[in-house]
């Protein structure tokens, strides 16, 4: 298997920490997305960064899309369950999974839309503001989960895809906007990522 992947993407993250959680420890082929790289072009109509082609070929896209590849080809009991294993603890992940991912997404729409216009241009108009605005709220709502979302043995206990997503939320915004007045104090969020390191799949994949 291959996975054309960047150093910075928050989707990449996502889909390597399930894949380092489901035994696959990929090295990444890195690829530049902006650079029309061939290799990602064929394997994915959209240019973007994650690709993970298969064995026999097949591409995959989509971060969330290769982790349901990952919950069918390395099921329970002897891999991690990702996404939960009751309807009410599914749709718990599911539910704090989507406040990251929607702050996720707004953070990378803003870093791209910086590409085509001036910062300032972008992250003032009324876009950019309600961009900034779902980073803030989605930051916010996963602070008031974050203590109940991290466990108490980090080092044995493999991150649900709520996890996932929250710690590469976290870690990204750090990374993108540390400097930035208006990025909320996330203490508990900051707490729950740092406490994960000590799982390969977090220390390992750090944006950088
Ligand atoms: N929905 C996709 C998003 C992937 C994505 O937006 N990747 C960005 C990097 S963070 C990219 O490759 N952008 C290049 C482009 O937009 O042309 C996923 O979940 O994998």
């Amino acid at each position: 298997m291959k996975l054309l992947a960047n150093t910075t993407s928050p989707f990449v993250r996502i889909t390597r920490m399930s894949l380092i959680e489901k035994g696959f420890d990929i090295e990444p082929t890195i690829v530049d997305p902006w650079a029309d790289d061939p290799r990602l072009r064929a394997a994915n109509a959209a240019t973007r960064v994650p690709a993970l082609v298969l064995d026999d070929g097949t591409p995959l896209t989509e971060s969330l899309l290769i982790v349901q590849w990952l919950e069918v080809v390395r099921p329970v009991p002897d891999w991690p369950r990702l996404i939960g294993n009751t309807p009410q603890e599914t749709a718990g992940i599911l539910s704090r999974a989507g406040i990251a991912l929607g702050a996720i997404d707004a953070s990378v729409h803003t870093i791209i839309t910086r590409k085509v216009t001036a910062p300032v241009l972008f992250d003032e108009t009324p876009v950019g503001l309600r961009r900034r605005r779902t980073m803030v709220e989605g930051m916010e709502r996963l602070e008031a989960l974050a203590k109940a979302m991290t466990p108490a043995d980090p080092a044995s206990t493999p991150p649900t895809l709520d996890q996932i997503c929250a710690i590469t939320l976290s870690d990204y915004q750090h990374f993108r906007y540390g400097d930035q007045a208006w990025l909320p104090k996330t203490p508990a969020l900051d707490a729950l990522a740092s406490a994960m390191r000590v799982r390969p799949s977090v220390g390992t994949t750090l944006p950088r």
